[in-house]
């Protein structure tokens, strides 16, 4: 049985041949013209980097190395095919197809799994500086600040100060990558208990469970079946969504300047923690209770219509919808609206029915309304309910749990952009007196 890492050293020879094949044949070629709308309007549209997970098309969604949602359901080993209960997909599965590109065989998962847990451990000083913040500090905040103190203990900044050479530059990368996908549970679990109370807060990992059966015992719901498989599924499929994205483009850019994947990735957990980006699915929760509030459990599609207008009218975006590159359903939310088809115990839950009409409804709103260009429901439109119905209802915490996610998608692009000797990435601004200049108006 292959490791992930021997696994990942065997798909990199092609990948430089592949890229060196481009640039002696294609380096001169046009992906199109940057004009002015693309430099005042978030760089929409352009084609300026390369990410190797997945690609991100308007219409049918994401694939990851080719693959579906619905193909990754089918063929990526899931808890059923390893005998851990429950029947998704494993993001540890989804983590070897992202860096190899190759579906791994159950063995090459099992054996994964149990490395992570191996190395699922804090040291304790980490621990140390998430008991020491104020529960007030919004979990995000505290993401970020315990991953970047893991940098203590990089394997590549500890490299790269003996002078390792640029095409081994990659190794030491993967085995902070993999360490730090192995650790992201614990420091999460933690924040959840100082925070919330829930779980012991003490670091109980099993070699014999797979990353999220060891998460799913640490925050306090080891014995929920629903809950732990459901996160699996969650978690596979948050974790890449191409490269432009606010968190995967932060891990790129600050890993850029050789900055190790715990600094990339603590960069990119303060992105994810934006409104506008990962903390959505927080903001769709209390967005609906809210209305459930307003208007009971059993809201009808006028009432949900009305309550759509009074937010459009304040001024305020309608969370978990809208997408800067999608323009139909997001598959993903459609993913998490198959398993709760499949589970009887989320149909018969009222927040899970009203998440639903919301998604009835407003796309027509959104529509009427005339500004979004894409009116249809996001990931985060669905995401959150399913947790709240489970009993993990603190929504505060939600965009952690995103966090833990992206990891897999990011974390491997930072390997290939070290196996690659990809440059530091450095735009050009202008300011917009230089643009007139340029222009050549008044
Ligand atoms: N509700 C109300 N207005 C919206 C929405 C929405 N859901 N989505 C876009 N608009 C507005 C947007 O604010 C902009 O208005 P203005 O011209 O006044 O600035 C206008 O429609 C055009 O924006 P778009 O080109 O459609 O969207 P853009 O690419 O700029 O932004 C999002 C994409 C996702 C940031 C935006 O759709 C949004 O704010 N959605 C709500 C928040 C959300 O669900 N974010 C999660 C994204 C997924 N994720 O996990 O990261
Ligand atoms: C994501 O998963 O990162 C979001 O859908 C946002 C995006 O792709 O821009």
């Amino acid at each position: 049985v292959k490791t992930l890492t021997e696994a990942v050293g065997e798909v990199i020879p092609k990948k430089r041949e592949e890229l060196a094949q481009l640039k002696s044949s294609s380096a001169d070629k046009s992906l199109g013209e940057v004009k002015v709308s693309n430099l005042l309007g978030g760089m929409r549209g352009l084609k300026i980097m390369l990410w190797e997970g997945s690609v991100l098309d308007a219409n049918t969604g994401i694939t990851f190395h080719g693959k579906t949602i619905p193909d990754c359901e089918k063929e990526l080993p899931n808890a059923k095919d390893l005998g851990l209960g429950g029947k998704e997909m494993l993001p540890e599965s989804m983590l070897w197809l992202l860096l190899t590109g190759n579906v791994p065989s159950n063995e090459e998962v099992k054996q994964l799994s149990a490395e992570l847990a191996a190395k699922g451990k804090l040291p304790s000083f980490v621990e140390k500086i998430i008991d020491s913040f104020p529960k007030t500090l919004h979990p995000m905040t505290q993401f970020a600040a315990a991953v970047g103190a893991l940098n203590h203990d990089s394997a590549f900044a500890a490299a790269y100060t003996k002078g390792i050479k640029k095409t081994e530059y990659w190794q030491p990368t993967l085995e902070d990558s993999i360490d730090l996908v192995a650790k992201l549970p614990a420091i999460a679990a933690r924040i959840y208990y100082n925070v919330f109370g829930k779980g012991d807060g003490q670091q109980k990992i099993d070699t014999s469970k797979d990353l999220i059966g060891n998460y799913a015992e640490m925050i306090g719901y080891g014995g929920n079946e629903g809950l732990t498989d459901y996160l699996r599924l969650y978690i596979a499929i948050h974790g890449d969504h191409e490269g432009g994205n606010v968190s995967a483009h932060t891990a790129h850019l600050v890993g850029s300047a050789l900055s190790d994947p715990y600094l990339s990735y603590s960069a990119a957990l303060l992105g994810l923690a934006g409104p506008l980006h990962g903390l959505a699915n927080q903001e769709v929760l209390g967005w609906a209770l809210g209305m459930q509030d307003k208007v009971g459990p059993n809201a009808s599609h006028e009432q949900i219509k009305e309550y759509l207008w009074d937010t459009l009218k304040s001024g305020r975006v309608v969370p978990g919808y809208g997408h800067a590159v999608l323009r139909r359903p997001d598959p993903r939310f459609t993913a998490l609206s198959r398993f709760c088809d499949d589970r009887p115990e989320l149909q018969q839950s009222s927040i899970v029915q009203l998440v639903k009409k919301v998604s009835e409804v407003a796309p027509g709103v959104l529509k009427e309304h005339g500004k979004t260009a894409n009116p249809f429901p996001n990931v985060d439109a669905a995401s959150g309910c399913v947790l709240h119905e489970y009993g993990l209802s603190e929504f505060r915490y939600y965009t952690v749990i995103f966090g833990i996610s992206r990891a897999i998608g990011a974390l491997p692009q930072l390997v290939m952009d070290r196996a690659l000797g990809l440059p530091i990435e450095r735009p050009k601004s202008m300011s917009i007196a230089a643009l007139n200049k340029h222009l050549g108006n008044n």
